[in-house]
């Protein structure tokens, strides 16, 4: 494809590139986005499964509602666009601040990586906050219970109304403000605080790039918005990149 002239030249520019990323990114390796007609809220209510007063609620469904999301993220497999950002790492210095809760940059190959919603690989222990990894429970079709004070085993992902882990939320907006250009891959922008990451960029002066199959919230403040699936338009700007950054520079003298 035709890129933008302006995109062209910051891309060879720049030395630090920031992967905003959302569920719309790993929707091609098979894992359904949340919201939209095929998302997994189109049929259930987000405040039922999401929120740690529907798990006290109901905990068995809740924790069955993850068994079977586990299920699918297991046997998925990274797809061309998390492994396009892997490899601008060849470039640039890259950093990947995702809402994803799945572990597909990670197996791509990334080595930046900041879980704003944290993994739904572990799982902690609501009252002595003893983690697990889901291995341990593969099999559990109801709560399991802590084996230190048996306590019920949550999975290690942020609900609505519950602060976001660690320092992943200070990290990102920090790489926020140093990067040059940053792209913003297959989310809906309408969860905060994560979606202050892209508007910190440009307050700092970053590039804003948007890929997604649709224009979202955020496109009227980007820079640049290219509609497509961001498994075959981030191989394309890799591509590009690659092209740029291995091409001889004219010898001044
Ligand atoms: C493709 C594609 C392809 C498809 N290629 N593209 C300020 C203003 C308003 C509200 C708030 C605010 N601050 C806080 C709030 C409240 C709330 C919030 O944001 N609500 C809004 C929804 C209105 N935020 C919170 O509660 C957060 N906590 C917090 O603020 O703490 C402080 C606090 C403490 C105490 C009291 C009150 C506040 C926490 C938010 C946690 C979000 N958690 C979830 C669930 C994680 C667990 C799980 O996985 O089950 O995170 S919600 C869900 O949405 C998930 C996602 O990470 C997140 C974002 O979704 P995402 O990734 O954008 O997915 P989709 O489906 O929305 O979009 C997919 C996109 O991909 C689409 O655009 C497609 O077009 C595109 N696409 N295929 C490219 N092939
Ligand atoms: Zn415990």
């Amino acid at each position: 494809m035709e890129f933008k002239p302006d995109f062209i030249d910051r891309l060879n520019k720049a030395k630090s590139l920031l992967f905003f990323t959302g569920a719309g990114i790993s929707a091609e390796s098979g894992i359904a986005t949340f919201r939209g007609k095929d998302g997994l809220w189109s049929k259930l209510k987000p405040e039922e499964l999401a929120s740690f007063s529907a798990f006290m609620k109901n905990p068995d469904m809740v924790w069955e509602w993850y068994q079977y999301r586990r299920e699918i993220v297991e046997k998925a497999k990274p797809n061309k666009g998390h492994l396009a950002i892997a490899e601008f790492e060849k470039f640039y210095d890259v950093n990947v601040v995702t809402q994803n809760v799945d572990d597909l940059h990670a197996r791509a190959g990334s080595t930046n990586i900041d879980e704003l919603h944290g993994s739904i690989v572990r799982n902690f222990c609501v009252d002595c906050k003893t983690f697990y990894n889901h291995q341990e429970f593969k099999f559990d079709k109801k709560v399991p219970r802590c084996e230190k004070c048996n306590g019920m085993i949550r999975p290690d992902v942020v609900w609505f109304g519950e602060n976001l882990r660690g320092n992943a939320f200070p990290n990102g907006e920090q790489k926020a403000k140093e990067c040059d250009i940053c792209f913003i891959v297959g989310t809906s922008a309408i969860v905060y605080p994560a979606a202050y990451i892209p508007i910190t960029a440009k307050q700092y002066g970053a590039y804003l790039v948007e890929i997604n199959i649709e224009p979202t919230e955020i496109s009227y403040q980007v820079d640049y918005s290219i509609l497509g699936k961001s498994g075959e338009i981030l191989p394309e700007i890799f591509e590009l990149a690659a092209n740029l950054k291995t091409k001889k520079q004219p010898n001044i003298f």
